[in-house]
């Protein structure tokens, strides 16, 4: 019998990357969506996958949503990508995100727990929770949280429900530390996507600047690709437990935007960057890089995209996109 699978923010960045890898391993998927007026399919039309997901309908803010899909789907595996997921936006609706990312993961735990104990569950866990916290520069499974954002205070929160629901009632409930990766399908509010749409832009003479806040930041920057597999890992393993995925490399956000520019040929890139204070974070994440070497040893994960590769994978997809006129 095929495995089959529920993914929550089938609609982001890695939902359509991680449902793409499921089906290659003939999983029967199924996409959690919101509501079914207008949802916008783009990112799963991208992978080529829409038609092969069963769409289902749900929302983490409303708990009876999910305990009926658990109940009726009892799932084999649940991956809890659905979020408030954009750092920026938390500091102004920092309840809705409380809401949705940390009370929508004990709904979500709590209908495995009383309709599905069987489920294996993946709690999509975030570099973000680090915060301030390093030791010599790297952030690993024992690096202590200091988060710097209600997006981050809320995804600590639902660290330790996953955990205590692991803990206290033996489910096999599991949280995946990814920090940050990007893809052509990355959100355009996200620093990344921002700067390829827009030196892709510059580049066909469509805009003239790009407005951003902090260039000093550093991330430890990879491709969702890579990343979706190491979810699907976390799930198979013999027993639970939590893991960082990074690539181990940290580049600042200056260094992502000169390796743009000049990919496209652009060397005096900096008289088409504007500093806007509205993208400054009231408190700032200065420098995220992972350590992932038990998910190396234990998982057998390892990223393929470097650095270079994925700001020009990113580049080409905008070019190509903007030449088409679909300018998303
Ligand atoms: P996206 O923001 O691209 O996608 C999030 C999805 O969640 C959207 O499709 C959105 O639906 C959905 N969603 C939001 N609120 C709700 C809700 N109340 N109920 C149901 N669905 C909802 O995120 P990513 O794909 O980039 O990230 C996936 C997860 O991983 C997130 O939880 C994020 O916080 C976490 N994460 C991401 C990292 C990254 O670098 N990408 C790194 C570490 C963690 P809609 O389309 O309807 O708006
Ligand atoms: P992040 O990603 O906050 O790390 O969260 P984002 O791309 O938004 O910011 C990265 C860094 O770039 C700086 N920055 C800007 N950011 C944005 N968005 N827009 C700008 O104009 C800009 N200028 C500078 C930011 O200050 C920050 O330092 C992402 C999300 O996917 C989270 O859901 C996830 O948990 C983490 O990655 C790991």
């Amino acid at each position: 019998m095929a495995k089959t699978a529920l993914i929550t923010g089938i609609l982001g960045q890695d939902g359509p990357y991680l449902a793409k890898l499921l089906l290659e391993k003939d999983y029967k998927v199924y996409g959690m969506i919101r509501r079914y007026t207008y949802p916008n399919f783009a990112n799963l039309d991208y992978l080529g996958i829409t038609d092969k997901i069963e769409m289902v309908e749900g929302d983490l803010a409303d708990q009876a949503s999910l305990y009926n899909l658990i109940k009726n789907i009892r799932p084999d595996e649940v991956y809890n990508l659905a979020a408030q997921s954009f750092v920026g936006s938390s500091f102004e609706q920092p309840i809705y995100t409380t809401e949705v990312n940390s009370l929508g993961v004990l709904y979500m735990l709590e209908a495995i727990r009383q309709h599905s104990p069987a489920t294996r569950f993946y709690q999509a866990s975030t570099s973000e929770m680090f915060g301030l916290s390093h030791t010599n520069y790297v952030q690993d499974e024992n690096t202590p949280f200091h988060p710097r954002s209600p997006y981050a205070v809320s995804k600590v929160y639902a660290y330790w429900i996953t955990v205590n629901y692991r803990e206290a009632y033996g489910l096999f409930a599991v949280n995946g530390i990814l920090f940050n990766h990007e893809s052509p399908i990355r959100g355009i509010q996200f620093v990344t996507r921002k700067i390829t749409d827009g030196v892709a832009r510059i580049k066909l003479g469509l805009a003239d600047e790009i407005r951003l806040g902090n260039l000093s930041a550093k991330r430890d920057w990879g491709f969702a690709g890579d990343f979706v597999k190491a979810m699907y890992l976390m799930l198979q393993q013999e027993r639970p437990d939590d893991y960082v995925v990074g690539t181990g490399e940290a580049h600042s956000v200056e260094e992502f935007v000169r390796t743009a520019f000049e990919y496209v040929g652009i060397k005096d890139w900096k008289q088409y960057i504007k500093i806007d204070p509205r993208f400054m974070r009231p408190s700032e994440v200065p420098y995220l890089k992972a350590n992932p070497s038990k998910a190396k040893k234990v998982l057998g994960w390892e990223p393929e995209v470097k650095f270079n590769d994925l700001v020009k994978m990113m580049v080409d997809a905008d070019l190509a996109r903007l030449k088409n006129k679909d300018r998303k």
